[in-house]
């Protein structure tokens, strides 16, 4: 085992404190900021996750803000989902692309007011091309990255948790909408949403120093509801088929390689930046795209670097993300697939690093 060295370029977050507290065991970097991504074990934190109730810090998934009268220009322009039926009130998962269709994040978008978005980033430093690009076109909006720190709830107890710190109304709000609701004086947009299948909620916590005192009181109403620190698992991740930003895609694949052409609405997303791109290769499809894999034998070690998908002594994939799952007592995965051998049932071998292993291309995700 090696230690990660923290510094001050390793941002910690307003619940690391909670975090330490309740025994993490393992952090991985994402957007420059601690992520937690062990606990007890990925096993046991997965099955706590598929029948209790968990507090996860995300506060890495961080906010870029656009503020002001051109923020729905703005927004419009870095992606190919087309934003015109979208309400204030709603969020949406949104493809990012550069101007060559490229992926350059999948976050989800918060539709505060017309003029006024929160882009909930994965891991990549997206501030940079949303600020030149305002920039660049002279656009009247202001992006900034504010002090929004998102907690989610996750799991099949995240309702009744919700309802004894936020009311019982906080269960009417539906997937992928958000609601605002009060803490300590303080309001805080609070959707149905969360990365994992098990359903739950996210608080986007606006204001550092409320952090602890909500983690605080999340942890106190929840004592019963056997309620623990979590995270993101990969085991049920993969199994769900939620994606991972700079694992298992980059800018070098299309949303449509990505899967995510359904969230792709090219030829009426007028003003997206990579559209005329992205028309070309929508129009051909892709040539490669991500598959959920099945691996056979012993559980796979730690996936972490590519692993090349082999058929008749050709290369026609990679592997990116991989795991054991206890509940489907097989090695789950995602890999990105060439056309050749997507057919699901087509029989591939994977070189992991310990073993090549028989594998196979599956219809559809676990979850
Ligand atoms: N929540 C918030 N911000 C985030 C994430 C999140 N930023 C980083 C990262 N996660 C972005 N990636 C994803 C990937 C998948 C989903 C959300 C963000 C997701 N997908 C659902 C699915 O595929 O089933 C639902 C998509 C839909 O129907 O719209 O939730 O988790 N705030």
């Amino acid at each position: 085992m090696v230690a990660l060295s923290l510094s001050h370029r390793l941002r910690r977050t307003p619940f690391s404190d909670g975090v330490e507290a309740s025994g993490v065991k393992a952090y991985t970097v994402y957007n420059h900021m601690l992520l937690p991504t062990v606990f007890r074990s990925p096993a046991e934190d997965y099955h706590h996750l598929k029948t209790a109730v968990q507090i996860w810090d995300v506060a890495c998934e961080r906010q870029v803000e656009l503020r002001g009268p051109d923020a729905a220009r703005l927004m419009q322009m870095l992606t190919p989902r087309d934003l015109r039926g979208m309400n204030v009130g709603q969020c949406y998962y949104v493809p990012i692309v550069d101007e060559t269709g490229g992926m350059l994040n999948d976050p989800v978008a918060v539709k505060l007011a017309e003029d006024r978005w929160w882009i909930s980033i994965a891991d990549s430093d997206l501030l940079y091309w949303v600020k030149a690009i305002a920039h660049g076109w002279r656009l009247d909006v202001l992006v900034d990255e504010p002090d929004v720190s998102p907690l989610a709830v996750q799991g099949p107890k995240a309702d009744d948790l919700m309802a004894r710190v936020f009311g019982d109304s906080v269960r009417d709000v539906r997937f992928f909408r958000y609601g605002v609701f009060d803490f300590q004086g303080r309001n805080l947009v609070i959707a149905r949403s969360g990365y994992s299948k098990q359903g739950g909620y996210e608080i986007y916590v606006e204001g550092g120093d409320i952090g602890m005192p909500l983690w605080n009181a999340l942890f106190e109403a929840g004592k019963d509801l056997d309620v623990h620190a979590g995270c993101p698992n990969l085991i049920e991740r993969i199994e769900g088929g939620l994606l991972s930003y700079g694992n298992d895609m980059n800018s070098n694949n299309t949303p449509h390689e990505c899967g995510l052409g359904k969230f792709c609405n090219t030829h009426t997303a007028i003003g997206c930046i990579g559209r005329d791109a992205l028309l070309r290769v929508a129009k051909e499809g892709p040539v490669q795209k991500i598959c959920a894999v099945e691996i056979e034998g012993p559980n796979v070690p730690g996936c972490d670097r590519w692993w090349p998908i082999m058929a008749g002594g050709k290369r026609v994939g990679r592997i990116s993300s991989a795991a054991w799952s206890p509940d489907h007592n097989t090695n789950v995965a995602i890999g990105m697939v060439r056309m050749t051998h997507w057919e699901p049932g087509t029989e591939v071998e994977v070189e992991a690093p310990d073993q090549t292993r028989r594998a196979v291309v599956r219809e559809a995700f676990w979850a």
